[in-house]
């Protein structure tokens, strides 16, 4: 009997595209649909990798995650060939079983009841700033809103030393590029952090840490025999590593979208019970963390190609949110859209352990703002800071009016 032929493999076109220059990242929504055009998975000249920005095929990829394996490292790096610039994380950097038990640990801390505890006091926080920002009229959403905020409530959360926390920026800020190539923004910002860094090592000891805070819950795991001192370290790190940057810059982006879009704005004052619905819709709209990769642990089929074992494939969750395959004018910030099922705290297993911790940053900022803001306008140019990962800005000047 004749063998069955071997099957057919969908073309995966070529893409001379880098989408970690200066250019490509001041303007990523520019060059999505490119790479969606061209087809379900391409390859990317510039690094050697596979690419996906259709959505269909980003969720896909995430959700089988033996195959695209996060173990081998979420960055360009490959961990089987490449020694990481910093221990992997036991969290964004592992499979399953591993995963799972690392996970574990922290999904009890950040657990619903938790976030609930929270509320009142990170309202009443909010509620201050926003007081401050509003009575000066004009401010910057970013550094005196976006980047304030969550520095005056995760911190302490955490229970982090009070010395040395303007190191938590930069950090994170070297984290995100470090997912990266080895390109300019990576170089500068790792020469600029080795500081940073160290500090974070020890801020994640035990004797550093408050008690009550959920850095010393992790502790209490090492207590309880879940995990070793040293993997509660990293652990605390990760909290510091994921838990900034990211909310800083989802509410940036939320502000935004806010000033680019003011009928929104009256939209959500007009019906408050949007709020929720206004963040998750500005994540979708301008996802924060605009792609992670994965590495193929075997042969894989992905969208009809075939991806060999041992590849890396950059999927853009960002351009995923934004698929005319996926959505209806996607690129319409519409915050009465059913935007469910976007990918931006990603999808499966490693999907966002704090995106309950961003929720309620932004819900409890969206509530002292809509009850003291009537009107948000620009006041001077939005200035981008590029970043290997996250969509980011360094400035916003807006100006209010006042209800
Ligand atoms: C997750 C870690 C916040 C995510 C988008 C990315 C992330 C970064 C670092 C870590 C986890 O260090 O565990």
């Amino acid at each position: 009997m004749a063998a069955p032929p071997a099957p057919e493999h969908l073309h995966v076109p070529h893409i001379d595209l880098d989408p970690f220059s200066a250019q490509s990242l001041s303007a990523p929504h520019g060059w999505y649909g490119v790479l969606q055009d061209a087809g379900p998975v391409v390859w990317l000249d510039s690094y050697g990798v596979y690419a996906s920005a259709r959505y269909a095929e980003v969720a896909d990829a995430l959700k089988r995650h033996d195959t695209f394996c996060s173990s081998r490292g979420v960055g360009l790096s490959d961990f089987a060939h490449e020694t990481p610039w910093r221990p992997p994380s036991l969290l964004l950097e592992t499979d399953p079983p591993h995963h799972a038990q690392t996970r574990a640990i922290m999904n009890r801390i950040v657990s619903p009841a938790a976030i609930k505890v929270l509320r009142a006091t990170w309202a009443e926080k909010a509620a201050d700033l926003v007081e401050e920002l509003v009575s000066r009229r004009r401010f910057d959403a970013v550094v005196d809103l976006a980047e304030e905020f969550p520095m005056r409530v995760f911190p302490d959360t955490i229970g982090l030393q009070e010395n040395g926390r303007e190191n938590l920026l930069p950090y994170a800020c070297a984290v995100f590029n470090g997912f990266g190539p080895r390109n300019a923004l990576t170089e500068d910002t790792l020469a600029q952090t080795r500081d940073a860094a160290a500090w974070v090592t020890e801020a994640c000891r035990r004797e550093n840490l408050r008690p009550g805070g959920w850095g010393m819950a992790v502790y209490e795991a090492v207590d309880n025999g879940l995990c070793s001192e040293d993997d509660a370290q990293r652990l605390v790190r990760s909290f510091i590593s994921a838990g900034v940057d990211t909310t800083v810059n989802g509410i940036g982006n939320m502000m935004a979208a806010f000033v680019q879009f003011p009928g929104e704005w009256e939209k959500l004052r007009s019906k408050p019970a949007l709020r929720t619905k206004a963040f998750e819709e500005a994540l979708r709209w301008d996802s924060t963390v605009q792609w992670f990769f994965r590495t193929t642990a075997h042969d894989a089929e992905l969208g009809g190609a075939l991806i060999p074992e041992g590849s890396k494939i950059l999927l853009c969750y960002a351009a995923a949110n934004r698929d005319p395959r996926r959505w209806v004018e996607p690129d319409r910030f519409n915050i009465e859209r059913m935007c469910s099922g976007h990918v931006a705290f990603g999808y499966g297993i490693h999907q966002c352990l704090g995106q309950m911790v961003a929720r309620l940053e932004a819900d409890v900022l969206l509530e002292a703002l809509t009850a003291r803001v009537a009107a948000i306008r620009p006041a001077g140019p939005a200035v981008r800071r590029l970043n290997n990962t996250l969509h980011a800005l360094a400035s916003l000047p807006i100006e209010v009016d006042p209800v």
